[in-house]
């Protein structure tokens, strides 16, 4: 194995001084940073697809100025209660008959109460028994319940820190960095997969986006899955009037993701219906190599299936299929896992 080609060591003492640096390249140099780092461990021209769906709606008693869904906030969201499985595993079926192969379920908790964990774990059996991956974002988790998360099969819990420890009093007051910080420790003790990453655009500083990465890069392991979200701009929030954020920023965002965190999916997350093709491509060559691919995020618009096929026609870009686990292979009912979905996906939505 030449130099070239020699696995890169994860480093978890990432300075300021260094991702500052990195943020200030001129923007050619970032980026060729990023993609050489990138294609070191990743296929280039492969995207990890996964598929939102809101299983709780709104009246959530924490007050994240971006959200949507806060009960302070007055966004006209229609509330719904916690769904039933079978309601949750048909979504599941139409996200895996567009080619998802990640299932990823949302609720407006600031963290899961015990009398809902049946039903919960009941939602984990049956979308992996879909054969597709698995991920939750339900707010706070104690130890227990990440346990029981864990037992039901569950491959990823989606917790953001969403901002840097500094900014973080300016977003949301209602818990603290360090119990984001708990939750994702709880996750990992549990063996779950951590998903875990924040949002740009709410009017915080460079500074604070590095205060962000580098929280992220510093944890004793890296986040399998990062997601950079872009603010959605939401009427009734306190952050609907937010400026824009120039977009190069954002590309750097993620070119820095990716070379802080190279084994690491960085996902290009919220924020992509109000972006150009142009604009998510150059996330693609900074690094980004997974999206959310369906008509919705958690309760506002994401772009259409037929536009997110065209473009990754347009690349070249290839829906990553599922990797499949010699333990999942024996004990999972894999009706379509590790199928080549490249066809599925574009098929889909050729019709
Ligand atoms: N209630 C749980 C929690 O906060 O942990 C789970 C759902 S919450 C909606 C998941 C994440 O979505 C948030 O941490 C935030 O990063 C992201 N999010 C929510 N509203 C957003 C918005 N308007 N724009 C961008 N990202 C948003
Ligand atoms: C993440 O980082 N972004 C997703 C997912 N994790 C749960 C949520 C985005 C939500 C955007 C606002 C909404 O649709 O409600
Ligand atoms: Fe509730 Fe999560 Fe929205 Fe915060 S981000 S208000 S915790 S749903």
């Amino acid at each position: 194995m030449n130099q070239a080609t020699a696995p890169l060591p994860l480093r978890h003492d990432w300075s300021r001084s260094e991702a500052e640096a990195l943020f200030a390249l001129p923007f050619a140099d970032l980026m060729f940073r990023a993609q050489t780092v990138h294609r070191r461990f990743f296929d280039p021209n492969e995207v990890q697809v996964s598929t939102l769906l809101s299983i709780k709606t709104g009246t959530c008693p924490e007050d994240c100025k971006y959200c949507p869904q806060s009960v302070r906030y007055d966004t006209g969201l229609e509330a719904e209660q916690l769904m039933e499985v079978e309601r949750v595993l048909e979504s599941a079926r139409a996200a895996r008959e567009t080619g998802s192969t990640r299932f990823c379920m949302g609720a407006a908790w600031r963290s899961p109460k015990d009398r809902d964990l049946g039903v919960i774990t009941a939602m984990v059996r049956g979308v992996k028994e879909l054969g597709m991956e698995t991920c939750m974002t339900l707010g706070m988790l104690e130890p227990h319940q990440a346990q029981a998360l864990a037992e039901a099969g569950l491959d990823y819990y989606n917790h953001n820190i969403d901002t840097s420890p500094e900014f973080y009093g300016e977003v949301i007051t209602t818990r603290t960095f360090q119990q984001r910080l708990d939750t994702l420790a709880n996750v990992r003790e549990a063996g779950i997969k951590v998903c875990c990453g924040g949002i740009v655009g709410m009017g915080e500083e460079r500074n604070d986006r590095v205060g962000m990465l580098l929280t992220l890069a510093n944890l004793p392991e890296h986040p399998e899955s990062v997601p950079i979200n872009l603010l959605v701009r939401v009427e009734g929030t306190p952050l609907a009037e937010q400026e824009d954020l120039d977009p190069f920023e954002f590309v750097r965002t993620i070119a820095v993701a990716r070379i802080l965190m190279p084994a690491s999916h960085v996902r290009l997350s919220a924020g992509r219906e109000s972006m150009s093709d142009e604009l998510q491509s150059l996330t693609f060559l900074a690094g980004a190599n997974s999206i959310f691919y369906g008509e919705r995020l958690l309760t506002t618009p994401n772009p259409a299936c037929s536009r997110d096929t065209g473009l990754f026609r347009r690349l070249g870009i290839r829906p990553a299929a599922l990797a499949v686990q010699e333990d999942d292979a024996v004990d999972a009912a894999p009706v379509r896992a590790a199928a080549p979905d490249t066809a599925l996906f574009y098929d889909a939505t050729r019709a």
